[in-house]
Formats: structure tokens, C-alpha cells, sequence
């Protein structure tokens, strides 16, 4: 995905791929009183006229078009290709969006102003956060920031351990590497299946050795960007991250506070649940009862979602639920067709079927013989239909639903080609992350009888209810304290509340705090392990996916409502639903040319992000999980 992106709405189309996308325009227009640069049209110092901003911003489209044209085309061959050679044209088109950023803020702030039409004021404001990643305009300043984050991105897609596992259910990923030099993929599948807490802590730890030479090129990048928001008016980089939700950037942290507060009581006792059956697992010893669990053994590198762990939770009597990797390896799927089927979800719906270039030009399996930024990412190169993901995928149920999460991406691009630049992006961050995560809730065992992957004697009953929510409470509720943290860590890092001796030990804070986790392992003074999760070196703001998990519940109930449907919501799937499939392609073709809530509302008729949805989806759970709670002693 893209590196750095121009947050003026359409700048940042350009860049980004799926995975990120960038920022809308703001209402939060900074002063511009701390601004130094003086741009060419300021040296005409005369009042400006509206014909005038309007020739300005054809001027930038066109600008920004041009640009996209060429950078979009570049960091996808970097991605796919990391080399030397594609990390210098990468560092160079970077460093040309990041003047092009700045350059453009500086010129709109000429019609501060001026009375504008609101359509062109808020192209305006958009150009006026310049980026997310902001330049200083002094000489110099693009090249280094944009090779920085060039060189962190990079890094962290060639990042390996080298570790032999003794067990023989991990023999295949030796197959052909006799040298035990594993990549993230490997280690990942160890850190899902691997029961055996010594080697979890070694690849755990293992990992995490790619990341402290990031941190001095870490600290260098936040001082420049720190810098480069500053000139564009804001206290710092945090701040100007803040000011991309159509509203002030301290009701958005607000915001962010308010859902989590709704949703974390059913965290807690999830929490609660999962460390109780994990020490029946490993022991007091490796689990205790009264404080954090460790991050290694929750089945994925971050402890993010904890799917990979159903087997050592699962409800006891509740039914088995339903395993989708060994449906997908029981009908012999490959990639091609997990990516087919995801397709199908969305022309069910009334899309059109993906163009013949997504199939001849997406990356949907790991090469052999490269190096690619194997995090998963959809694109979106010409800004109209040459649309592409980018995925080292897997046959296994979790990335079945990275496929739809990126196909959403995808749709979404291709709804919103026909706005102008600078609203090709999403309504905020948080509804492009929120698209095809949407559409994977309707993956129910009615749907997946449909499609041919579950036999209908095999649907789960009623009383399989439980089993199917812990499935998904694994990833879906388990992700959102993580959601959370790592931009709070940004922020605090932005602000300079850390420092960067407290890096490590801030985002242990915090991963406490919020997940309840500890490392398994003392962390040695050189640790950076902000830098061994993608979008830390990958410079991908986070907040987006706190969130997305938040906005698919309420637009899975909003779907459901509107299909009519009255049963529970974990059970309904809008699959062929051309009505839901209208509505939705109606708030996605906006892109961000109105305030998020606007968009909100025309999928949901309500303005606010709301966590109730979520707490309908899991009522059952949350019953149970209550139940099996009694007498223990929650928290950490
Ligand atoms: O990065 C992603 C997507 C691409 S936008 C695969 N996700 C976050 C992550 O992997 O950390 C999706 C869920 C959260
Ligand atoms: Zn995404």
C-alpha cells in the first residue's frame, strides 16, 4: 500500500491502497498563523477571487492526477519487488508527494478568506492538512522523510528469524529452506499452532529482533513530521491525525473514548473467560489468574485476534460451530477461488464482477523468489477501474475474511471513481476499513451451505450459538482494545509524552492497559516492538480499525433491518440482497465529498458510530461468558 500519503483527500487517493487510505477533508482548519513558508501565488498579495480558487483547484486536481498517475504505479512495484533499485524510485516519487502536500496547503490557505461555495471550501480544507505524514518546507526535509519511511516499510516486509522448530506438524515450512530462515507467514503459522510455550516465547521474541534498528530512523521521522504539522498549523503530527473526522481533533479522541467505554465490559469478560481456560491449558505458572496474560499465546504475533485459539477455549457442550479452514481443505479451494467466492459475495449484491485486469494484475500468492510486502493490501491504481489486491493468502478461514476485507476495498475505490480527487477515499477512514469486514459477517452457515462450502445436514443448531459467537468474539471483540492502543501510543509518541528511551516501555503500558497483556519475556533495553507490527514502520495510522469494528456492526444490523430480517444477528447473512447492495453502493459513492455522518446516514438513518450493534451481535455470549465468570476474579 502506499507509503505516504497526502491527506488532501485526493492525494492520498492516490497512494494508498485499501489498506490505507487516507484521510477526508477536515471542518478543523488550523489557524494559519504559524505557516512560514510564503508561497508563489502569496507573492501576488492581492485579494483573491473565487474564479481564482476555482482555477486553483483545477490546477491541483490535475496535479495531484498526474502524480498519482506515476506513484501509485511505483509503490505497487515496490511492494512486489523489494529491491535497492524500487526503494529509490519509491523514496523519490515520496518525496515528490510530500512537496506537492505541502506546496498545495500552503497555496489554499491564499483563500482563507474568501466566501467560498461549501464544496470548495471543504477541497479547501482538505488540501490545507496537507498530509499524514507532513514534510517541513525547507530543503531537504521531503527526501529524507519519504526515504525513511521508505526504508522502515521495506524493512519490515524482509524481515526473518531464523528457528528450527522441533515439532513435525511445522515440517512443510522447511520444505526447501533446509536453513530454518523463517518470514512472518512462518512464524505466524507457529505462533497459531504451536501449544508449546517455550518455542511461542522464542518465535515471539524472535520476530521482534527485526525491529530495534528501526528505532533511531522512528525517532528522525517523528520529529520531521512533527515539524512538517506544525508549519500546517497543528501542535503536532497527533493532532493533525486527529483532525480528519469532520469534527475537533479533541472530540474525536473523545470519540474514540465513549466507544470503548461501551464495548469494553464485554472485552472484560471475555478476557475474564479466555485467561481462566488458557491456565487450565498451561498452568498458574505460564497463566496466572490475577494478572495480564501473555501476548505469545493467543495465537497471533500481536495478540491482536485470537481466533487460532478456539480449540483451547471452546465452550464446553455448545456444539463445535464451524471450522471454515477445514471446509475450505475439505472442497480443495485455493486462492483464485477463495477470492472468487469473496467476488461473488459483492456481484450478488449488484456490483459488477471485478475487471479482467484485477485477475491478470493482482498478487494473491507469496512469489518464492522475492521480496514483497506480503501485508495484505487492496489498490487502486488508476483511480478508476484498475483495481488490485496484494495478499500473501492463505487457505485458511482468517484469510478467507482478509479477502473480503480487501475486496470491500476495492468495491469502494470503484464506487467512488466518478468524484473528483479529492474525495476518492472513504467517508473516514474507518468506513474503508469497515466495508468488506461488513460483507464477512454474512459469511453464516446458511450462506456458506449456499455457496456449496457447508453441507446442509452440517448447519449448527441453535444451540451452537455459543460456539459460533466465541468464534467470532476471537477476533472481532479481542481486536478492539487493540484498535485503540496503537495510535494512542502514536499520539503520546507525536506529542512527545514518550520520549524515545520510553517507547518500548510506553507501548507496554499500554498494550496493559487497554489488551491486558504483558510481554512473556523481560524486553531488552534495545526492544522496539511498535516496530514489528506493520503499520508502525508501514506509517499506517491505526485508528481506522477501531473503528471499522465498530462501524461493520452497525452496518451488518442496519443491512439486516433493511433485508427484513428479525432472527439473531449472527445468524444473517444479506447474500443476494440487490436492495442492501443499493443503499450500500449509495454511501459508497459519495467517497468523502460530505461529513462522514451524512454517509453514516444514508446506509443507517443515524449520524453517530455507535458500539450497541456490536453488543446486540454478542448478547448471547456475553451471557454466558457472565455465567462462567461467577466466582472469578476478573481484571489485571
Ligand atoms: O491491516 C489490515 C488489513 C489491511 S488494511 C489486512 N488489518 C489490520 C491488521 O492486520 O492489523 C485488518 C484488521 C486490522
Ligand atoms: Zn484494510
Amino acid at each position: 500500500m502506499r507509503n505516504i500519503f497526502l491527506t488532501a483527500a485526493s492525494i492520498s487517493a492516490i497512494l494508498l491502497a485499501g489498506c490505507g487510505d487516507k484521510e477526508t477533508t477536515s471542518v478543523d482548519t488550523p489557524s494559519d498563523t504559524k505557516v512560514t513558508t510564503v508561497s508563489s501565488v502569496d507573492e501576488k498579495n492581492t485579494a483573491p477571487t473565487p474564479q481564482e480558487a476555482k482555477e486553483f483547484l483545477e490546477a491541483a486536481e490535475k496535479d495531484i492526477e498526474e502524480l498519482n498517475a506515476i506513484g501509485a504505479r511505483v509503490y505497487w512495484i515496490n511492494a512486489n519487488f523489494i529491491t535497492e533499485d524500487t526503494d529509490w524510485l519509491a523514496s523519490k516519487v515520496g518525496a515528490d508527494y510530500a512537496k506537492l502536500a505541502t506546496r498545495l496547503a500552503n497555496e489554499a490557505k491564499r483563500f482563507n478568506g474568501l466566501d467560498l461555495p461549501a464544496d470548495m471550501r471543504r477541497k479547501m480544507d482538505g488540501l490545507k492538512r496537507g498530509s499524514e505524514f507532513p514534510a517541513p518546507d525547507k530543503e531537504g526535509a521531503a527526501e529524507k522523510l519519504s526515504k525513511i519511511m521508505t526504508d522502515l516499510n521495506s524493512a519490515y516486509g524482509k524481515g526473518k528469524f531464523k528457528y528450527k522448530s522441533p515439532d513435525p506438524q511445522f515440517a512443510a515450512l522447511y520444505e526447501n529452506n533446509p536453513d530454518g530462515v523463517l518470514s512472518l507467514g512462518a512464524l505466524s503459522d507457529i505462533i497459531a499452532k504451536s501449544r508449546n510455550p517455550e518455542e511461542l516465547q522464542t518465535v515471539w521474541a524472535g520476530w521482534r529482533e527485526i525491529s530495534p534498528p528501526m528505532k533511531k530512523p522512528y525517532t528522525e521521522m517523528v520529529e520531521i513530521i512533527n515539524e512538517g504539522s506544525q508549519e500546517l498549523g497543528y501542535a503536532d503530527a497527533g493532532m493533525l491525525w486527529r483532525g480528519g473526522y469532520d469534527m475537533e481533533g479533541e472530540a474525536f479522541a473523545a470519540e474514540a473514548d465513549r466507544l470503548w467505554a461501551q464495548v469494553k465490559p464485554l472485552y472484560d469478560q471475555l478476557h475474564c473467560y479466555v485467561r481462566a481456560e488458557l491456565n487450565q491449558e498451561y498452568g498458574d505458572e505460564v497463566v496466572p489468574l490475577d494478572g495480564p496474560m501473555r501476548a505469545d499465546i493467543l495465537g497471533n504475533m500481536w495478540g491482536q485476534a485470537w481466533g487460532n485459539i478456539y480449540d483451547l477455549v471452546a465452550p464446553e457442550g455448545g456444539g463445535e460451530g464451524v471450522d471454515i479452514t477445514a471446509l475450505l481443505e475439505a472442497k480443495g479451494y485455493d486462492q483464485k477461488k477463495m477470492v472468487e467466492v469473496g467476488e461473488a459475495f459483492f456481484t450478488s449484491l449488484g456490483f459488477d464482477p471485478l475487471p479482467d485486469t484485477f485477475w491478470e494484475r493482482s498478487l494473491i500468492t507469496k512469489p518464492r523468489d522475492r521480496e514483497v510486502v506480503c501485508h495484505a493490501s487492496a489498490w487502486d491504481i488508476d483511480d478508476r477501474d484498475d483495481i488490485r489486491i496484494k495478499m500473501c493468502t492463505k487457505i485458511n478461514g482468517e484469510d478467507f475474511s482478509t479477502i473480503h476485507h480487501e475486496l470491500g476495498h476495492n468495491i469502494y475505490q470503484r464506487a467512488y471513481k466518478d468524484q473528483p480527487v479529492f474525495y476518492k477515499d472513504g467517508a473516514n477512514d474507518g468506513f474503508h476499513e469497515a466495508i468488506g469486514d461488513m460483507i464477512a459477517l454474512s459469511i453464516t452457515p446458511d450462506y456458506l451451505v449456499e455457496i456449496g462450502l457447508l453441507d446442509k445436514d452440517d448447519v449448527p443448531g441453535a444451540d451452537a450459538d455459543t460456539a459460533l459467537l466465541m468464534r467470532q468474539a476471537l477476533d472481532k471483540v479481542a481486536f478492539l482494545p487493540f484498535g485503540l492502543m496503537v495510535d494512542q501510543w502514536r499520539w503520546k509518541v507525536f506529542s512527545g509524552e514518550y520520549s524515545p528511551s520510553e517507547y518500548n516501555s510506553g507501548w507496554w503500558e499500554l498494550r496493559e492497559k487497554y489488551q491486558g497483556l504483558k510481554p512473556p519475556v523481560e524486553r531488552p533495553a534495545s526492544a522496539f516492538d511498535p516496530g514489528a507490527k506493520y503499520h508502525i514502520p508501514g506509517n499506517t495510522p491505526y485508528m481506522r480499525y477501531f473503528l471499522a469494528h465498530i462501524l461493520q456492526f452497525q452496518f451488518h444490523k442496519a443491512a439486516c433491518d433493511m433485508s427484513g430480517y428479525e432472527g439473531p444477528l449472527h445468524r444473517c447473512s444479506v447474500y443476494g440482497n440487490k436492495e442492501v447492495g443499493e443503499k450500500f453502493n449509495a454511501m459508497m459513492e459519495m467517497g468523502s465529498s460530505k461529513p462522514w455522518p451524512d454517509a453514516l446516514e444514508a446506509f443507517t438513518g443515524r449520524r453517530d458510530m455507535d458500539g450497541s450493534a456490536v453488543l446486540e451481535y454478542f448478547a448471547p455470549l456475553m451471557t454466558y461468558l457472565e455465567e462462567e465468570n461467577k466466582g472469578r476474579t476478573c481484571g489485571w
